[in-house]
């Protein structure tokens, strides 16, 4: 193992080949995990790059030589709410590898509700043949709530599929074949024109909670279903779980799927799991792959020691 590392890997999940995927694309290059930098005392003082997920408070202040900081996924909620955190450039995962997971799922959640895969799957278990009355893709409107990276790469796949598709952002955009809306202003218009809500939201302090019980009732009840289906593959920290509970007990909402959680692992005792109508996945909706990860850092790396601006910084004012 090489001493005084100067690209840290701060992970918590999946360790194995990350490190040697690392290697890999930064030849020649001091490469260390947290862990094993931790278990064999080595000095944390050279270190000029960190990787990381859901780094410990105070951490990264205490890396007296660091430069930049990364992401280990597209998200960075979990960096940017260290008290503690230095100023320095931080950078985001954004690669097709994950993009095409992310599509893979919000697709597949999509069609799971459309063509009412969960109540096959039922019918299955109990050997009955009966077929459901479903609509086309064309009868229903998809929003997609976080009209980014992500979102637009499901708009497409979706609209290939031939659903209508709606995209609201902060920002104004445009997209072929969206409807797009932009803002708070906006918000109501969208909501009461979407069936399918796809939220893809990074959480900061103006979507925290904001998938709750007046947003569901917000949403389109005209549509083939009659009520709404939530998609959520942003954060947990944007949706009220027991507002979602309520909501597809109720009827407000017919369906959910969700990645995401307020609190993960999701605890046994949340009520979510019993819903037959609700899909809950463990956030795996696009986990980053290692390879692609440090090939991403490699590149960044690269800009930074050539004195180039960096791509995916992420704005420290906006928090994503
Ligand atoms: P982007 O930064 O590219 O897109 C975020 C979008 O959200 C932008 O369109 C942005 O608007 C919009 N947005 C942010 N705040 C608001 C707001 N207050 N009101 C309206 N729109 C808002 O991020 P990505 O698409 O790459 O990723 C999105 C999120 O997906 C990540 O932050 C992460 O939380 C989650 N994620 C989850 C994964 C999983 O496995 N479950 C995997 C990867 C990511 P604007 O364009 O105007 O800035
Ligand atoms: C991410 C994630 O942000 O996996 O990339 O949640």
């Amino acid at each position: 193992m090489s001493s005084a590392p100067d690209i840290l890997l701060d992970i918590k999940w999946e360790l194995a080949g990350k490190r040697a995927a690392f290697e890999a694309a930064l030849p020649g290059r001091s490469v260390m995990t947290l862990p094993d930098a931790r278990a064999n005392g080595v000095s944390l003082d050279q270190v000029r790059y960190a990787v990381v997920w859901h780094p410990e408070d105070g951490f990264l202040a205490s890396l007296p030589n660091l430069n930049v900081i990364f992401s280990l996924g597209a998200g960075v909620d979990h960096v940017v709410r260290d008290p503690h955190l230095p100023d320095l450039p931080l950078v985001r995962f954004v690669d097709p590898d994950l993009t095409g997971r992310m599509v893979e799922w919000v697709v597949l959640q999509v069609l799971m509700h459309l063509r009412r895969q969960r109540v096959y799957d039922r019918q299955q278990r109990q050997k009955h043949w009966h077929e459901i009355s479903t609509p086309a893709a064309h009868e229903l409107r998809v929003g997609i709530m976080g009209f980014g990276t992500l979102g637009r790469a499901c708009a497409q796949a979706l609209l290939a599929l031939g659903f209508q598709v709606n995209g609201w952002a902060r920002s104004a955009k445009s997209c072929e074949g969206v409807k797009t809306f932009a803002g708070e202003g906006a918000s109501a218009a969208f909501l009461a024109e979407t069936d399918i809500l796809v939220s893809l939201l990074p959480l900061t302090a103006q979507t925290k909670g904001i998938l709750n019980r007046t947003l569901f009732e917000s949403l389109s009840r005209s549509g083939p279903f009659k009520a709404p289906v939530l998609i959520n593959a942003g954060r947990g920290g944007s949706q009220v779980e027991t507002d979602i509970d309520r909501a597809l007990q109720d009827g407000t909402l017919f369906g959910a799927s969700l990645d995401v959680f307020e609190t993960e692992p999701l605890p046994e005792n949340s009520p979510l799991w019993a819903h037959e109508n609700c899909i809950i996945t463990p956030h795996m909706a696009a986990v980053s792959n290692a390879q692609a990860l440090a090939n991403h850092v490699a590149v960044q790396i690269a800009k930074h020691e050539a004195g180039e601006t960096m791509d995916h910084l992420v704005d420290p004012q906006q928090g994503y």
